[in-house]
Formats: structure tokens, sequence, C-alpha cells
């Protein structure tokens, strides 16, 4: 089938089904914390979903007990040779995947299926829309190691908890449960861990099946939001709008309403 291909690169599994490219970080022996070979991938795999128009919604999530667990410090400070400078571990690997995935105009569900720390814990705050496990748990680590937070954290988490809880976990470090995440506004959905696979595909599936042009733009505005007024914003509204009505699926949208049927949208 044209749209239904698979794909294997070492560190990350990527498969395309039903119109959802599912990417599963696959290091679970040590919590998919990242090295740069799955960094790369996991850049190359953003950048072929981008391209893809079979691709209309992604499903992103962890092999074995854990989501991830940032970055592999046994990679970041070797035993045998000189470390890596960390600016430039942040600047190749953490920002390219953080501005695709903020830029890519199709919706990404993470599906954190277990304990997300570090860069980790930031990567899934980058997605769309996270549905974590009831037995996963968020950790902003950096500090625990003289670090700072990055991957976008210090921009994502105030504005989903706002400043003083995020300052609070920024500096403590402490595991925050899926519980609290749900209640503090970090997360989309809690669900059993027994079935959060299926509910991320099934809620990814369903956005792959709606207006991908519009849900795209939904995404344009909502980023452009963060750092617009109210006039910048309500040109923004303008100018997608316009784009949107001149979408294959707008004019679907409308027909489907008038004739009183369900609408069958191609995502163009
Ligand atoms: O270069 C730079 O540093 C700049 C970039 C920074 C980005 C960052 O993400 S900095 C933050 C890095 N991450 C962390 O500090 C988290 C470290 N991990 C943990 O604190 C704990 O593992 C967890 C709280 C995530 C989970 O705890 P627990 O008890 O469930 O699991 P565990 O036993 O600690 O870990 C299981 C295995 O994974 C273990 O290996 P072993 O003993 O079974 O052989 C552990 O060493 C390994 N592992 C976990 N996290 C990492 C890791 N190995 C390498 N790097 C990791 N980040």
């Amino acid at each position: 089938m044209a749209n239904e291909g698979v794909g294997q690169e070492q560190s990350i599994i990527f498969a395309v089904a039903g119109g959802v490219a599912t990417i599963t970080l696959n290091r679970p022996a040590v919590l998919n914390s990242f090295n740069r070979p799955m960094a790369k991938a996991l850049q190359r795999v953003l950048d072929e979903v981008a391209a893809d128009p079979a691709v209309r919604a992604v499903l992103l999530t962890g092999a074995g007990r854990g989501f991830c667990a940032g970055q592999d410090l046994a990679e970041a400070m070797p035993q045998d040779g000189p470390a890596p400078a960390i600016g430039d571990i942040v600047r190749e690997t953490y920002n390219p995947i953080v501005r695709r995935l903020r830029a890519l105009e199709k919706p990404v569900v993470c599906a954190v299926n277990g304990v997300a720390a570090g860069a980790g814990a930031n990567l899934a705050l980058a997605c769309d829309l996270v549905l974590a496990a009831d037995t996963a748990s968020f950790v902003e680590a950096f500090s625990k190691i003289g670090l700072i937070p990055d991957t976008g954290g210090t921009f994502t988490l105030p504005r989903l908890v706002g400043p003083q809880r995020a300052a609070a976990m920024m500096f403590l470090a402490e595991k925050v449960p899926a519980a609290d995440a749900l209640s503090l506004g970090m997360v989309y959905r809690v669900v059993p861990a027994a079935s959060l696979l299926d509910e991320a595909r099934a809620l990814a599936t369903r956005l792959a099946a709606m207006p991908t042009r519009a849900l795209g733009l939904i995404k344009r505005a909502l980023n452009a939001s963060l750092s617009n007024d109210l006039d910048a914003q309500l040109e923004v509204e303008a100018e997608l709008q316009a784009e949107a009505g001149e979408s294959e699926d707008y004019r679907e949208g409308v027909r489907a309403f008038l004739e009183k049927r369900a609408p069958v949208f191609v995502g163009r």
C-alpha cells in the first residue's frame, strides 16, 4: 500500500500505517537516553514525516519501561577521552529536534510510557498532545547534575504550569507523577499503562483522519501566539484562515455539513 511503510534505524523504530507515523525511541537498557546516533536518527525521521504527505499524524513513544532519560550521561562524560562540548550537544542534537517538532504542521501525540527525565521530559512537552501512562513520571533532572534544563523546557514548562511551579520543578528536580502532571496541565490525559499505546494510537488515527492542513495551521497559529500581541495574532488568524479556506478539506467539510453526511478529509 502506498501509505504503509516500515523502516528501522538502530536506535529509532519507525513505521507508517494508516496515516500515522509511529516513532519509538529504542535504547531500553538505558531508558532510551539519547546518544548522538539516536538524536540524529530522530532528526532524520522527523524530516521524513514532514516530507511525506501520507503521514498525517505522528505518535512518539519509548521502548521498554521508560520513555526517555535525557542525555546519555556515559556519552556526555566518557571515561576514556575528552568530553564533547555540552553547548554543541544541545545545539546539534536537542535544539534541531525541538525545532522540527514545533515546525511540523501535523499533530504529534506523545505516549509517555514511563519515566521522562531531563531532555526526555522536555521532549515530551514539545509535542502537541501528551498522553501519560498512570505509572509514568516527569523529572527536570538537570539540576541534580549541575546543569540547566534544555530541549526547550525553560520555554515550554513555565507556559504550561506557570513560572513558580516551573522553578520548583527545575530547582528541586523531584519526580512529578503522571496524576500531578495532569492536574498541573503538563499532559492532556493519563490512562492505564496497559492501554496507553492503544489509546495513543486511537487518538493519532483520529487526528490523521481530520483536515490535516487545518490542524497544521492551528499549530502554526498557536506557535505564533506565544510571542504575538492580540493585534498581531488577529492578523495571523485572518491570514491562516484564508489559507485554510483554500483547502480541499474545507470545501469537503462544508459540503458534507450541508449534505448532512460525514466528511471524508484527504489532508489537503
Ligand atoms: O551533554 C549534556 O549533558 C547536555 C545535555 C543535557 C540534556 C539532559 O538530558 S541532562 C539530564 C540527563 N538525565 C539525567 O540526569 C537522568 C539520569 N537518570 C536518572 O536519574 C534515573 O535513571 C531515572 C530517574 C530516569 C530513572 O531511575 P530508575 O531507578 O527507574 O532507573 P535506573 O536504575 O536509574 O536506570 C536504569 C538503567 O538506565 C541504569 O543502567 P544499569 O544500572 O541498569 O546498567 C542507568 O544507569 C541507565 N540510565 C538511566 N538514565 C541514564 C542511564 N544511562 C545513561 N544516561 C542516562 N541519562
